[in-house]
């Protein structure tokens, strides 16, 4: 994105008292996000990530560091509005000061409240608690408890109501206990178990809900139910970095009966995955994290977004990762066509600063006939009736811009002297409606966004 694009978009989002983020994966594109939650609360997605920072001076620099969680909604899955830190850690009175264990979240809705879940290292004794705050609105403010609930010990807190009127916390490697109607406490009828650690004998709450199911460093249960059948699904170490599992059962404890993959290992050897599973306006949707931003250390991850398709028996079909994500872009803003839907003819794509992934990235052509295609690009009322393209290139050259089945433009680029320029070029009127686009490229340049308006 160029200077000035870039200073416009953010100065209407101050104006508006926001921070708009652009479509594609990943779809936080001015932060780290990780561990995502998306729930839908009046007709829109709010996503709770937790919240990557880079490790201050001091802190563990090969490791997690996050010290807040902010709250994102969108309506539709393109744009996402970032409402700011809803809850910190140096503000919840059990939190150990500055101990950057903000880890995976979760918020849900009960009558009349949003129940924002979240892990951290308690200021007394080790390990981790998970603490809830309580707010009116999805956006907060939120107001933490002062203790964290009574016995849980672990991270990554999720919460199913089931339509039996209960509400069941899951957290750690699978562990699940029903929660009391008030949601801060754990309800009192749970099972116990008596667990080994050595010498010592443990008594836990509530089941090991993985129990039977492959779970080598289990963590990031996430617990939903659909069509009469309850889903548990969660990260682990298949070999060496975590796929994304699940089993289901009729029965919110289990126990559950493991049914496959949800997604591969990343191909990249990022370590963690950690995801949530929401039906949206009818589509189902993968949420999920990868380092995109941050190549060299995996601990800076990115939130992402696929569909999710279920199979006539229930089963989940295996979801691959893409660049192109969800949604429809709309054509008179920059479309990142380096999120592709497909690639091919030589075409790469390469970040554009190696000093600030956030940048993002280029597709580049090394000569006649690469190519990538870009699907679902939203041409407004009013149509289109030129083509911008921010890109670069030695020689003078040409490219071809697809644009559905019906339209196609050869565009003359001129050379830049291989440095970055915006040039803008009339096409015959398009008209508005959604298109695949496919752009060919007719000798060497590189392309950072191009854009269609009228
Ligand atoms: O984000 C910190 C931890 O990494 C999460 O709590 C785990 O699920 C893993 O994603």
């Amino acid at each position: 994105m160029n200077g000035f694009i870039k200073t416009c978009v953010t100065l209407l989002g101050v104006m508006l008292g926001m921070a708009s983020a652009m479509a594609q994966n990943p779809v936080i594109r001015d932060q780290f996000s990780a561990d995502p939650t998306a729930r839908v609360f009046n007709g829109k997605i709010y996503l709770f990530p937790s919240h990557d920072i880079k490790p201050p001076a001091g802190q563990r620099q090969d490791w997690f560091c996050m010290e807040d969680y902010h709250v994102f909604s969108s309506d539709d899955l393109v744009d996402f509005t970032d409402h700011g830190v809803i809850v910190t850690q140096n503000k919840v009175p059990w939190v150990r000061p500055n101990s950057y264990s903000m880890w995976a979240p979760d918020c849900v809705y009960r009558n009349g409240k949003y129940y924002f879940y979240f892990p951290s290292a308690p200021a007394a004794g080790g390990g981790f608690a998970v603490g809830v705050a309580v707010a009116d609105k999805p956006e907060g403010p939120y107001v933490p408890q002062a203790e964290p609930i009574k016995g849980i010990g672990g991270i990554d807190p999720c919460v199913l109501q089931a339509s039996d009127g209960n509400a069941y916390i899951f957290w750690g490697a699978g562990r699940c206990a029903k929660l009391k109607e008030n949601m801060l406490e754990l309800a009192d009828d749970n099972p116990k178990e008596t667990m080994r650690w050595g010498n010592r004998e443990i008594e836990s709450i509530g089941v090991n809900a993985l129990q039977g199911m492959p779970s080598r460093q289990a963590e990031g249960p996430f617990a939903f139910e659909y069509n009469g059948n309850y889903y548990l699904t969660y990260p682990y170490v298949r070999e060496n970095t975590e796929v994304l599992a699940y089993g289901m059962s009729k029965n919110p404890m289990g126990p559950y009966e493991y049914k496959g993959l949800i997604m591969a290992e990343h191909a990249n050897g990022c370590w963690t995955n950690h995801h949530s599973i929401v039906n949206f306006k009818g589509q189902w949707y993968l949420f999920y994290h990868h380092n995109d931003y941050s190549p060299k250390f995996d601990k800076n991850r990115a939130v992402c977004i696929d569909s999710l398709f279920f199979n006539p028996d229930g089963t989940i079909q295996e979801v691959k990762p893409t660049l192109r994500g969800v949604g429809i872009s709309n054509a008179s803003k920059p479309i990142q066509i380096d999120r592709y839907s497909d690639i091919g003819g030589g075409a790469s794509i390469e970040y554009l600063d190696t000093l600030d992934y956030f940048k993002g990235w280029a597709t580049v052509f090394p000569g006649e006939g690469g190519w990538v295609t870009y699907n679902k690009v939203r041409v407004a009322d009013g149509g289109a009736t030129s083509v911008t393209l921010r890109y670069r290139a030695k020689a003078a050259t040409t490219a071809t811009l697809q644009v559905g089945a019906q339209y196609k433009a050869t565009l003359k680029l001129p050379a830049t002297n291989n440095q970055w320029k915006e040039t803008t070029l009339k096409v015959k009127a398009i008209k508005p409606e959604v298109y695949d686009l496919k752009f060919t490229a007719g000798g060497a340049l590189d392309v950072d966004w191009i854009c269609m308006t009228k």
